[in-house]
């Protein structure tokens, strides 16, 4: 054998594996790389004896798996800031979009940017995720809305993966609105994206999923069903923005569809519940945009509970609804205004999010076999991770096995 690359002693391990109670603690643990993989782990009495390139002692600091953001829009150009304004001055989200605002005027500034601005803008949130101990990030098209623009936005996304040691996985959602050149022609657009610009993603290699947007200010489920059949046919997992500001049967059709996951939920019935459970989707819950749109109808967390569908929680960073990069306010959000528990907000940013990506065999738990993405914490236990406002607490992100200083 080879020996190992790196030796972690003297950590505090949060594995958060799925088969252990609570964080899957272990004391004076100990954590071997090889190959940007978990080779060996454990308490550090047990360890066997093995020659290491380095061994770095934690000193008794808190490990757990690198966290993952599964719901971004962060590739976009420009700010909405003045339509937050309109909404605290009475404005509704609908309103605003139903005026031609809204998402449509985040697409005339993605339009307009060049590739690198994009990259540019997009950067420096991917960096700003990273230094709260992100690893990986999934970024979601949707500012383009025609072929030539949803590609640009896609290659940046890939781009950032290229240039970054975070993985970035990406998602076509050409199905974000109805751009204008399509208004009252929906069925149209319906059928550009799914004879034309998927089958160009698909054979670039472009794009890890599919989404859409579930509401009556963008889709209904038959114009999706229709996209989601052909994402299908092209060996591409989807996943619905679904029941966000009103119940359209949206977790009813991912469910339909063996989405990977149903996201926001706010509106989403018991039927809808059950439906995602049957189908194994993950519920990803964005408690950013229910903030900033000031909701009241809370997502069914209890029937979730009851139900066994697994939970995770993201960012949603995107100019519109969820002015916020930063995985750990989302925590934090989702703990105060859903009421989830410390550990299902942990779980829900490391394993429910690798779960919800299609990762979960690589990544979002500390197991023998999988990515050394490992974050290094100053707390003193892992629900501090959901407790503390405005403290960063990261001390270091190990990524692939490699220290990484975002
Ligand atoms: N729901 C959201 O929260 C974002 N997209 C979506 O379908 C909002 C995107 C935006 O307003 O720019
Ligand atoms: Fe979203």
């Amino acid at each position: 054998m080879a020996g190992w690359d790196l030796l972690l002693t003297d950590a505090r391990i949060a594995t958060l594996a799925a088969d252990s109670p609570d964080y899957g603690e272990i004391r004076d643990g100990a954590i071997a790389i090889a190959d940007g993989c978990i080779a060996w782990l454990g308490p550090g009495a047990e360890r066997p004896a093995h020659k290491s390139r380095k061994t770095r002692s934690l000193g008794g600091q808190w490990v757990t798996p690198a966290l993952i953001d599964c719901h971004t829009h962060l590739v976009f150009a420009g700010e909405r800031s003045q339509e937050f304004e309109q909404r605290l001055e009475g404005a509704s989200y609908e309103a605003i979009a139903i005026a031609g605002g809204g998402i449509l005027s985040t697409v005339q500034a993605t339009r307009a940017a060049s590739a690198n601005e994009l990259f540019d803008a997009g950067l420096a949130r991917v960096k700003a995720l990273a230094a709260e101990g992100v690893a990986t990030i999934e970024i979601k098209s949707g500012y383009g809305l025609d072929v030539e623009n949803e590609l640009k936005m896609l290659e940046v996304s890939r781009r950032l993966g290229e240039s970054t040691d975070l993985t970035i996985r990406t998602t076509l959602l050409a199905a974000h609105t109805v751009p204008p050149e399509f208004d009252g022609k929906v069925d149209d657009y319906i059928d550009l994206i799914s004879n034309t610009l998927l089958p160009e993603v698909a054979k670039r290699g472009l794009a890890d999923a599919v989404d859409a947007y579930c509401e009556s200010i963008a889709f209904s489920a038959p114009q999706i069903a229709k996209l989601f059949r052909q994402a299908i046919d092209f060996d591409l997992p989807v996943k619905l923005h679904a029941d966000q500001l009103s119940d359209g049967g949206g977790a009813e059709l991912a469910a339909y569809f063996n989405a990977l996951s149903a996201d926001h939920l706010e509106y989403t019935s018991v039927a809808g519940v059950e439906a995602m459970a049957k189908a194994g989707a993950v519920a990803v819950l964005l408690p950013g945009a229910f903030l900033t749109l000031r909701e009241t109808q809370q997502p069914p967390v209890d029937a979730l509970r009851k139900n066994g569908v697994p939970i995770a929680v993201a960012s949603d960073c995107n100019p519109g609804t969820s002015p916020i990069c930063s995985l750990r306010t989302a925590m934090i959000l989702a703990s105060r205004l859903f009421g989830l528990t410390p550990l299902e907000c942990i779980a829900g940013t490391t394993r429910e999010a690798a779960r919800a990506l299609g990762l979960l065999q690589d990544r979002g738990t500390l197991e023998v076999g999988k990515r050394a993405d490992i974050a290094i914490w100053n707390i003193s236990h892992p629900r501090e991770l959901a407790y503390w406002i405005g403290t960063p607490q990261l001390a270091d992100l190990i990524i692939g096995g490699h220290t990484t200083r975002p």
